[in-house]
């Protein structure tokens, strides 16, 4: 009796030691730590972003060290509460992700791309001239340009703005245009419209800024988002987007109809109706 009792004692005192060992060597396994951050994202201008949504630290037991998690950047603003300060223009923002606790490290690299070729349109929107064309007082304040060898007649037909152009050999004119609309410095405008041409191949120049009074000369000041258009024979409708980059007084819309790259000595009837400009608040 007292040998099985010393054998049970000595099992369980064996037992009891390699218990310990197996705790001995879980205790000494030095925690990995992984940061869960995506390497790229995308977002468009007038997006939002912040650096830690959605990103955790953690090691190979799935113990939480988030809360240790830093975010550097050398070449885009991250406010205290990681929003990242976004440009309007197309750029990217290269991050650093950096996590160091009880003498442990991790670091990680992650990059947003803000690229898009336009922005979400928000709530808050504001309709600032439209033109619906179903009486001739509508063509009051457009102005045309002929140019040197060009034409170009203007008038109301079926409820649309009808513009007989020949085309000429310049690549401005002829052009027409409607000024003296403020636009807001870093503002931007949503312009819609529908568009039709007798021509398949007619192409068009579409773009905003202002002229100016001194030199007569027309500035553009969106940030490459002047847009030349390939007409269609149906109704099509457009949604331009346009940031301008400083105030301007007088700016407005001009239509370049002439001999255009890729469009050079074609004559056409085209139709526009239905002309609205939105200043986007963001
Ligand atoms: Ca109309």
């Amino acid at each position: 009796m007292r040998k099985i009792l010393t054998i049970l004692l000595l099992s369980s005192i064996a037992l009891t030691l390699i218990s310990c060992k197996r705790d001995a060597v879980e205790e000494e396994e030095t925690p990995v730590l992984t940061i869960n951050v995506e390497s790229e994202t995308w977002i468009g201008t007038h997006e939002y972003f912040n650096v830690f949504e959605g990103v955790t630290v953690t090691d190979q037991s799935e113990i939480d060290y988030t809360e240790y998690l830093t975010v550097t950047s050398e070449n885009c603003e991250i406010d205290e509460d990681g929003y990242v300060n976004i440009p309007s223009i197309l750029m990217e923002c290269f991050f650093v992700y950096e996590v160091l606790h009880d003498g442990l490290f991790a670091r990680q690299l992650s990059t947003l791309w803000i690229a898009s070729t336009h922005p979400y349109i928000p709530a808050d929107i504001q309709v600032i001239n439209e033109w619906n064309f179903d009486d001739e007082s509508e063509i009051e304040g457009w102005n045309t340009h002929t140019g040197s060898t060009g034409s170009i007649d203007v008038s109301i037909e079926e409820g649309s703005l009808k513009l007989v152009v020949t085309s000429g050999t310049d690549s401005i004119d002829p052009r027409i245009d409607y000024m003296g609309i403020p636009f807001e410095e870093d503002g931007w405008y949503l312009i819609t419209f529908t568009v039709k041409s007798s021509t398949e191949t007619k192409k068009i120049f579409f773009d905003i800024g202002e002229f100016d009074l001194d030199t007569g000369e027309y500035q553009t000041y969106d940030r490459g988002y002047s847009h030349n258009l390939y007409l269609n024979e149906e109704m099509v409708t457009y949604n331009l987007f346009y940031f301008i980059q400083q105030d301007c007084n007088n700016g407005g819309i001009i239509i370049e109809l002439g001999d255009l790259m890729n469009s050079v000595g074609i004559d056409a009837t085209i139709w526009i109706d239905s002309i609205v400009i939105t200043h986007l608040k963001y």
